[in-house]
């Protein structure tokens, strides 16, 4: 079917990964028919698997339409239908007597990754008055924000867009698939377009990626080494002299500390730690520091280690050494449109009283670089261990089961909860855990602002049908329980909500909605902004030096190491040596998929139907010798557990290196576990190691496993 053969044609924004993708849609009836991209948006017509098959996703007959209560015992999968009055008054209930009896932070309101609604959530947690907000956020996008915050003070993007004349020459994909993730605000198609403008594409990957191809290096680095990497460039280029002098003098502070930091890391200890050839190590960082402009691509895997605050902060000074930063084609904070933040919306209330779970300890969760949340790991083995001053938690969209380590402990830390309620489109692993579940709306079904990241446009997200059944869209949910619990917080309808997260640019929702898209670009986004007023009087960085903080004095206040170090895997070759035999092979857990979003759309037959079973990469030399062939199903073994998944035989990695797929689970098996025990990644992982001690990032992609055949009898 083509759009010309439909009579309505709404156009939105996509929101089945990140995104934010321009879309038109063809509904007849009420019902979506047909999804293709928008030629006249920013992202100019193209779209993904994932977006197309919204399609199927908006119209799943599997999708939960009405409010439940559970029947029975918790977990045992009994369900009655109930209306929206109840389910929301019950959770309501529940909330201000807790508050009553234990005060708000008894509360826990947590959701997945961002899915454009974070604001909403931050909100509620704060007009309740609970510090304990849950995100998976201490391995993901949380460290990368405290680390910009503390080193440059605000956000940095990678400047594909050629505002200030010019585009990167040279470009570093550093453990990231920007090209099927679109994460942290950037879009694979500004990226693949830039790489025409590009002259040095290096790739730093324990495994070859979709861009190897084009790419003029690979860097094969040992998984979970990469500070070392990032340290020993540094080295190069300050012994060498090649770091931009002018911004280094004039802008920069602790220059000389990180110059005697990095003499600890010579090439040749680097190319011993990090796997990778010596002269590779000095060649490329000699393009970086020469070949300007430049930027990197950091991605999720340097946030998943025990030194992910390091890692970080060794390659954003990496970028500030060489004078890239806020230079056109290198890497610039962006100014938002005329609105302000979105964010702004969650943080005009005051933030609540008391510490987060977890922030004891890992001081970097109550920054104020992001919003406060707590420790959910830490959070999960207190209540396992009925030790927890959380009674309550609710959960809106995230699948618990499979998102965190150790799935057994966190099945029990829901269970000892007094009141677990959720919200999802599909009944999952987690919310058969559920007392209370919430059928949200598709966003094909959601009048919402999109704002994935604070970046310089928003975008409408135009509901294109009615929501099937009784379903409700994430923000109208908040709206009421907050009106039940808070109300002094919450507003008279969605619509009044909408416009006033648009009251600064002077516009109302309908207006808004019509237009489509507010953004700043073009001479309206100024470069060097530093060297002007819009940060400090008479130029300077929003830090509390007022320069780039190579040596953190942020971090030094709480008591971590203010210069950039190494610290090798918890799990590797070399912390391992006693149990080689046993683990011998390097675990990494969770690099992306194109048409998966984490544990969603295994229901979606479009999608489910490119890749039915979880897949291990090995290296055939590897797979030789335990015998397995393409295509067998395969035990990967750590000291957690066991899981299945179907090897698929993979040259483009050392021989001692495995990836395997994370978020699986089955839609299709029995509930309520519907095969979660099985092939979920996350019973390997850990949340007993020492995790990174600024911010508790747990390992995801540098742990040790052994692998086994699975024989007929298993
Ligand atoms: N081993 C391993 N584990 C990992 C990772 C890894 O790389 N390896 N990655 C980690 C990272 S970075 C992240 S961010 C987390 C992600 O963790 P989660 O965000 O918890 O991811 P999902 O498993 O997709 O769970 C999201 C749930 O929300 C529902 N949902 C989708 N859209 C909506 C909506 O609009 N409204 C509502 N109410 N619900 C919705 C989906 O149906 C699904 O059940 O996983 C982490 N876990
Ligand atoms: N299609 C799709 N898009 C997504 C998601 C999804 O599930 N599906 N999830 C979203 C979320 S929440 C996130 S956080 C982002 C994450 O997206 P990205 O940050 O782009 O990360 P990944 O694709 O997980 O991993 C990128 C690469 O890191 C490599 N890698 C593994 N270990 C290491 C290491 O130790 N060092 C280095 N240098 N590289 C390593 C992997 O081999 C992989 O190729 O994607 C978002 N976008
Ligand atoms: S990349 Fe993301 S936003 Fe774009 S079409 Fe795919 S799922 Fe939608
Ligand atoms: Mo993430």
């Amino acid at each position: 079917m083509n759009m010309k053969t439909y009579k309505k044609i709404i156009r939105t924004t996509c929101k089945s990964c990140h995104g934010g993708c321009g879309v038109l849609v063809a509904v007849e009836n009420n019902k979506v028919m047909h999804i293709e991209g928008d030629p006249d948006s920013l992202t100019r017509g193209t779209m993904c698997a994932k977006g197309i098959a919204s399609v199927q996703d908006v119209n799943n007959p599997n999708r939960i339409l009405y409010p439940l209560k559970r029947k029975g015992e918790r977990g045992h999968g009994e369900w009655e239908r109930i209306s929206w009055d109840e389910a929301l008054d019950t959770i309501a209930d529940r909330m201000k007597s807790n508050i009553r009896a234990h005060g708000p932070a008894s509360i826990s309101i947590c959701q997945g990754t961002g899915r454009g609604y974070n604001r909403y959530t931050m909100r509620f947690s704060r007009s309740i008055g609970t510090p304990n907000t849950g995100f998976p956020a201490h391995f993901c996008f949380a460290p990368k924000m405290s680390v910009f915050g503390l080193t440059v003070g605000g956000r940095l993007y990678c400047d594909y867009h050629g505002w200030g004349g010019e585009f990167p020459k040279t470009q570093v994909s550093w453990g990231k698939q920007i090209e099927i993730t679109n994460a942290d605000g950037e879009m694979g198609v500004w990226f693949l377009d830039s790489l025409e403008k590009c002259e040095n594409l290096i790739l730093i990957d324990p495994r070859t990626t979709g861009i190897s191809q084009r790419s003029n290096f690979w860097l094969k680095i040992r998984p979970g080494t990469d500070a070392a990497l990032a340290l020993g460039m540094l080295h190069v280029i300050i012994n060498e002299g090649l770091y931009n002098k002018e911004f280094v003098e004039n802008w920069t502070y602790g220059f000389d500390d990180l110059k005697n930091r990095v003499q600890e890391y010579a090439p040749d200890k680097v190319s011993q730690i990090t796997w990778i050839p010596k002269d590779e190590i000095i060649e490329t960082a000699r393009i970086i520091a020469i070949q300007g402009p430049c930027v990197i691509q950091m991605g999720q895997s340097l946030e998943a280690g025990n030194n992910s605050i390091q890692t970080l902060r060794a390659i954003v000074c990496l970028m500030a050494i060489t004078g890239n930063i806020e230079r056109p084609g290198g890497m610039v904070h962006w100014l938002t449109p005329e609105t302000g933040p979105m964010d702004e919306f969650a943080k005009e209330l005051a933030q609540p009283n008391g510490l987060p779970i977890g922030a004891d300890k890992y001081k970097l969760l109550a920054n104020p670089h992001h919003s406060l949340m707590c420790h959910l790991p830490t959070l999960f083995k207190q209540l396992s261990r009925n030790q927890c001053q959380v009674k309550m938690l609710h959960s809106e969209g995230s699948n618990l089961m499979v998102t965190y380590a150790n799935p057994r402990q966190v099945r029990a830390a829901i269970l000892n909860l007094q009141f677990f309620s959720t919200a999802d489109l599909y009944m999952t692993p987690t919310t058969e855990l559920a007392d209370i579940f919430l059928p949200a709306a598709h966003w094909l079904e959601t009048d919402d602002i999109y704002d994935m990241h604070p970046r310089f446009m928003i975008e409408a997200i135009n509901r294109t049908a009615e929501p099937a059944g009784e379903a409700w869209p994430d923000n109208r949910i908040y709206n009421e329980l907050g009106r039940r619990v808070a109300p002094e917080h919450w507003f008279g309808s969605v619509e009044e909500m909408l416009d006033h997260q648009l009251r600064k640019a002077n516009i109302k929702w309908k207006v808004f909605k019509g237009m489509g898209i507010l953004a700043r670009t073009g001479k309206d986004q100024p470069y060097y902004k530093y060297k002007t007023d819009t940060w400090k009087k008479n130029g300077g960085f929003p830090t509390k030096t007022g320069k780039v903080e190579l040596y953190s004095t942020g971090l030094e206040e709480m008591g971590y190491d203010p210069l950039p170090h190494y610290k090798e895997p918890n799990e590797s070759p070399v912390s391992m040596k006693g149990e080689k035999n046993r683990y011998p092979l390097i675990l990494s857990t969770g690099g992306r998929l194109a048409q998966y979003f984490h544990s969603q759309y295994r229901q979606v037959p479009w999608l489910r139907q490119t890749q039915v079973w979880p897949l291990v990469q090995i290296h055939p030399e590897t797979a030789a010798k335990l015998n397995i062939t393409d295509g067998d199903w395969v035990w990967i073994e750590t000291p957690r557990g066991k899981i299945k998944q179907m090897a698929k035989l993979f040259k483009g990695m050392d021989p001692k290196v495995v990836v395997a797929q994370a978020s699986w689970w089955y839609p299709e098996k029995p509930g309520p576990d519907h095969g979660v025990w099985e092939s979920n990644a996350n019973m390997l992982t850990s949340n007993e190691l020492p995790c990174d001690p600024c911010i508790g990032s747990t390992t995801l992609r540098a742990l040790m496993c052994n692998i086994s055949r699975v024989e007929e009898d298993d």
